[in-house]
């Protein structure tokens, strides 16, 4: 589509920048160290990012990688990869090069941007895989994307895209196997941006505490494009500090975090009713809630918390209440499913086939809408396996997410039928761990599971099977781990046992593991 088409522009930035409120000088950002960005200056800066990807000379729909840490520069490049209608996607700082050599082979980006601390090895993989651009950004305004940008024209015509062009790959395992890319579209990203504003209520005047990483759905969209569309101020933090969130809560209005922060929050004396007098809307998501959390968080800040569920697929799919009138919100739940999208709890047989369920009952939960991504990059099969062919005219996206109605239409997520632990709101796959751990010298077999952990709600746990003959330091091998894979992902405890519980198919019972060492980080 050329740029001056007459049709609509359903460009996700197009929307953003529409929200911007008239007075261009007002604070949009005020960081950690005190800067201030303006309206004015979002505009400019994205403009100039985007002309010098223009400039590139790169193919329609090409993708660029930011592996680059928290700043508002790094959101900017998100910015201006939508403005000139290229196809983002960000990758946790904490992978290391196996893992970055992975996403940068299956996405083939024309344009890598890292830190410049990594510029070295991360350019390196990056050229042999083909990319054709790499630039390195800092977290204090300093690398050369920010060189090169400064010598281009603060003046861009907003790139057309229809609502169904790609805007963002964000990398997941799904239910199964390998990463795969979610390829979220503008139309996928702006209908849940609105339907949020919307249904949580946001006001003029509203404030943001950001203290989320920007490489995934929670931080990069749901706080990011609420606060954009809302041309609401942002408190930045470069990283989440309880302290640092607490010390803001007078100046704001809305605060965002998985079920960690809210644990860590509570870890302060500072946090009281007082604190949070000026607060509007606290919200929870990404991992469960423990409800013990929910009810000590309302009684130290007088706020209840809302809990929403949602997926890197699909982004927003369900959500306790904004608004008094929509309802109460009920803690242990995910709440309702947000206008226009489709929830249900399905049996599914071994055919495939399903069977909906009545409220009260457990089964798979299923969804579609506007905002459910159109598949996974380059893996059509994957894509098919994923999406139900039941023929009631809609296509379901299995969530892998186990859970049921209540009688009032609010979801409680009880379980997964995918193997994924989440910790402290980071997905850890069993499977690629076990891979790991599996080639390692002696190493007959693991099994790689997640436990209660009392701050990141689940903890990583590997127990590991030697050879016949092989005698395994589970601290040693925990230690190799750290090398190869992000942080994160490193269990926080290994041991090595003679033999894993089996069923009668031969099946390893990671339930029965899971029982067995419940209490590990109890203490
Ligand atoms: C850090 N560490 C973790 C961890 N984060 N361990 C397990 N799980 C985590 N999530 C470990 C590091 O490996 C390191 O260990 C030590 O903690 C200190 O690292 P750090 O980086 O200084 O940690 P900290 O700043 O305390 O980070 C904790 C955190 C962070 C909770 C603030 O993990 C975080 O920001 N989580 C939010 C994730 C998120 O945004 N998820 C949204 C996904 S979107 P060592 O041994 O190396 O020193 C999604 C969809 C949806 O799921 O619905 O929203
Ligand atoms: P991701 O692949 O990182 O997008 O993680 C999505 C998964 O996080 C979902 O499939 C759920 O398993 C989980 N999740 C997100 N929000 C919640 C929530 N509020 N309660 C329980 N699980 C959640």
């Amino acid at each position: 589509m050329p740029k001056n088409s007459t049709s609509t522009n359903a460009n996700l930035f197009a929307a953003l920048r529409a929200a911007f409120p008239a007075d261009l000088d007002r604070t949009a950002i005020e960081t950690d160290s005190g800067l201030i960005y303006t309206w004015r200056d979002l505009e400019r800066a994205s403009a100039m990012l985007a002309n010098l990807l223009e400039g590139l000379d790169i193919p329609r729909g090409a993708v660029v990688a930011a592996h680059a840490e928290k700043s508002v520069e790094a959101l900017l490049l998100y910015l201006a990869t939508l403005r000139a209608g290229f196809v983002y996607l960000p990758l946790n700082t904490a992978y290391q090069a196996a893992e970055l050599e992975y996403f940068i082979t299956n996405a083939e980006p024309a344009v890598v941007v890292c830190a410049p601390k990594n510029f070295g090895w991360v350019s390196k993989l990056a050229f042999k895989a083909g990319v054709a651009h790499v630039f390195s950004l800092g977290e204090e305004r300093d690398g050369s994307l920010l060189d090169r940008a400064a010598l281009m024209s603060d003046k861009h015509e907003v790139a057309h895209k229809s609502a169904d062009d790609l805007a963002a790959i964000l990398y997941t395992s799904g239910t199964t196997g390998r990463s795969k890319g979610a390829m979220l579209s503008h139309g996928n990203l702006l209908s849940n941006a609105q339907v949020l504003k919307d249904y949580w209520d946001w006001q003029p005047g509203d404030v943001l505490i950001h203290a989320l990483p920007i490489f995934h759905v929670h931080g990069l969209f749901v706080a990011s494009h609420g606060a954009l569309l809302n041309g609401s101020t942002m408190l930045w933090l470069g990283k989440f500090d309880p302290k640092a969130v607490i010390a803001r809560l007078p100046r704001a209005t809305v605060f965002m975090g998985v079920p960690t922060l809210y644990v860590r929050l509570l870890g302060e004396a500072g946090l009281t009713r007082e604190a949070c007098a000026h607060m509007r809307l606290f919200v929870s998501g990404s991992a469960p809630l423990l409800i013990e959390t929910f009810r000590d968080f309302q009684t130290r800040s007088g706020h209840t918390i809302l809990e929403r569920y949602g997926m890197s697929e699909t982004v927003m799919l369900t959500s306790n209440p904004g608004r008094a009138i929509d309802g109460e919100r009920i803690g242990g739940t995910v709440g309702k499913p947000l206008p226009g999208v489709g929830v249900r709890v399905v049996a599914t047989a071994e055919d495939g086939s399903v069977s909906l369920l009545p409220a009260g009952e457990i089964g798979d939960v299923q969804v579609c809408g506007p905002n459910v991504f159109a598949g996974y990059w380059r893996m059509p099969e994957k894509t098919a396996e994923e999406f139900t062919t039941d023929g009631d005219g809609r296509r379901w996206f299995k969530t892998g997410d186990v859970g049921r109605f209540d009688d009032n239409g609010y979801l409680t997520i009880v379980g997964r039928s995918k193997d994924l632990i989440i910790s402290g709101g980071y997905n850890v796959y069993p499977a690629e761990i076990e891979g790991y751990l599996n080639d390692m010298a002696g190493v007959a077999e693991s099994a790689v599971i997640g436990l209660p952990h009392p701050d990141f709600g689940e903890g990583v746990v590997a127990v590991i099977v030697p050879k016949p003959g092989a005698k395994l330091d589970a601290d040693a091998l925990v230690a190799q781990l750290k090398s190869s894979i992000a942080n994160y992902k490193v269990p926080k405890r290994a041991f090595v046992v003679a033999d894993l519980p089996r069923n009668a198919m031969g099946k390893v019972q990671k339930n029965v593991l899971r029982e067995a060492h419940r209490e590990i980080f109890a203490s």
